[in-house]
């Protein structure tokens, strides 16, 4: 107990008596992410200010043998910044300058702390685009994009954050300062350690600095939503829409999740029509000759058969509100307690996975409500299951849990992963091995074993 009120106290000099937390409101609110299955329970919170505090911390916990839980914008879902255990929270978010603007490189250098929608605004002002984006972006932080390597909205067309890290500042689980990477496009000098970090979890360090590539600024996006009779349809649609336009997004979500949104947030429906199934496209370009294109694109997917109403966005303001009936489903589903799962497969596999997934259901979730909605265009579903009104938390993911291995049987058949894009977390490290081998499985803990020799980095995530 007393060497517990010891380190506490080292903890309290480090980062200064009005960063270090202990009450419980700052407790809970740090304690967790946006998974609410896992109670939250750290026994600090403290929040540096400078990479050397970040230190610090790592070297005291190493000592005392003390967990400490990483942590952004908590905006995961997959618990993985959740602190259940008596952990110590170290939350960045102090530490949000940006740092270093270089046009000629492409590039923005910033600390970890900087919110996802700072380094947007920052980019665009440089004239340049960072396009990573989903609808958090607003809470998110860098630091949290990297360890979670986050997708979202445009990876059919830019792919994940770990194609815009240029480099990073980390400090190791044994509290070594590293400089991984140089910001250079061609380095081929060995082995990739920045890359080890990215998608981690948190579990080999912390992320204190992030130098992120920026992309050209795009032409102004249009935006359509399409009404589809069946799932299976999807990919059909996006194969005409491919060919004929420069797709930045193609997404889903099914009525049963339009009509919550909508009701939520009184939005108005994109068409009188409801259908079974919508896609929302979003495609570079508003002049005459790319929306002819998409609607010719329209016309050949309704003349199929595959497509029975549609609308297309004619200004910047419709296009966003558009997007709002695909963004705003998450949030809109929290209030159910949501348990979700997040699934990939390769896009060939999409319309038969699907179409199973829509059978595995029904039978084994009779009298629960299944949203399906994601960003199809790369393979990812996400499947929300919703607690019945009454049912305990706990009853309903033990419920979960058991029927989870059921679709990850399924996603095996396909080689899809258990996590596209939320991570592993707390929530899916019981089926690590339906995506990863054993062999993969004892490397990656080889690799933890090394850069945090005590296992004080976020323990008990992705794996034991
Ligand atoms: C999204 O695409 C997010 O909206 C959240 O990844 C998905 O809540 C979810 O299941
Ligand atoms: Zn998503």
């Amino acid at each position: 107990m007393k060497q517990n009120a010891d380190m506490l106290s080292a903890l309290r000099r480090i980062v200064g008596q009005q960063h270090f937390l202990t009450d419980p409101e700052s407790l809970r609110h740090y304690g967790c992410d946006r998974c609410d299955l896992f109670e939250p329970s750290p026994v600090a919170v403290v929040r540096p200010g400078t990479t050397d505090e970040v230190r610090a911390i790592v070297l005291l916990a190493n000592e005392h043998r003390q967990a400490l839980v990483p942590s952004g914008g908590r905006t995961g879902l997959s618990g993985g910044a959740t602190a259940s255990r008596g952990e110590v929270v170290v939350s960045l978010e102090r530490m949000k300058r940006i740092l270093d603007c270089s046009a000629p490189d492409g590039t923005i250098r910033c600390q970890a702390g900087v919110v996802t929608a700072q380094l947007q605004e920052q980019a665009s002002r440089m004239g340049l685009y960072y396009p990573v984006d989903y609808a958090a972006t607003g809470a998110s932080q860098i630091g949290g994009n990297i360890a979670t390597n986050a997708g979202g909205n445009r990876v059919i067309r830019y792919g994940m954050t770990r194609n815009w890290v240029a480099a990073l500042q980390v400090v190791s689980g044994d509290g070594q300062v590293l400089e991984l990477g140089r910001g250079l496009i061609k380095d081929n000098s060995g082995y990739n350690l920045m890359d080890l970090f990215i998608g981690s979890e948190g579990t080999l360090g912390f992320i204190t600095e992030a130098t992120m590539r920026l992309a050209p600024a795009p032409a102004e996006a249009t935006v359509m939503v399409l009404g589809l009779d069946r799932l299976e349809y999807l990919l059909n649609v996006l194969g005409v829409f491919r060919a004929a336009v420069t797709l930045n997004a193609f997404e889903f979500f099914t009525e049963s999740a339009l009509k919550r949104v909508v009701e939520r947030h009184r939005l108005q429906r994109p068409f009188a029509d409801r259908c079974p199934v919508y896609a929302l496209i979003e495609f570079e370009g508003d002049s005459e000759r790319d929306i002819e294109a998409a609607l010719a694109a329209y016309e050949q997917t309704r003349a199929s058969g595959w497509v029975r109403e549609g609308t297309i966005s004619q200004s910047r303001e419709q296009a966003r509100s558009l997007w709002r009936l695909r963004d705003d489903i998450s949030d809109t589903l929290a209030q159910w307690t949501p348990y979700k799962n997040d699934l990939s497969v390769p896009i060939s596999a999409v319309p038969d996975f699907l179409a199973d997934i829509e059978a595995y259901v029904a039978e084994h979730y009779p009298g629960f409500e299944v949203l399906s909605y994601g960003h199809i265009g790369d393979g990812n579903v996400h499947l929300n299951i919703l607690k019945p009104e009454g049912m305990a938390t706990e009853a309903f993911k033990a419920h979960c849990d058991q029927a989870s291995e059921g679709i990850f049987e399924l996603l095996k058949r396909y080689r899809g992963s258990i996590s596209a894009e939320h991570g592993v977390g707390l929530l899916k490290k019981p089926y690590l091995r339906y995506t990863r081998s054993e062999a993969e499985t004892a490397l990656m803990r080889t690799i933890r074993k090394v850069l945090d020799p005590h296992g004080i980095m976020n323990p008990g995530k992705i794996f034991d």
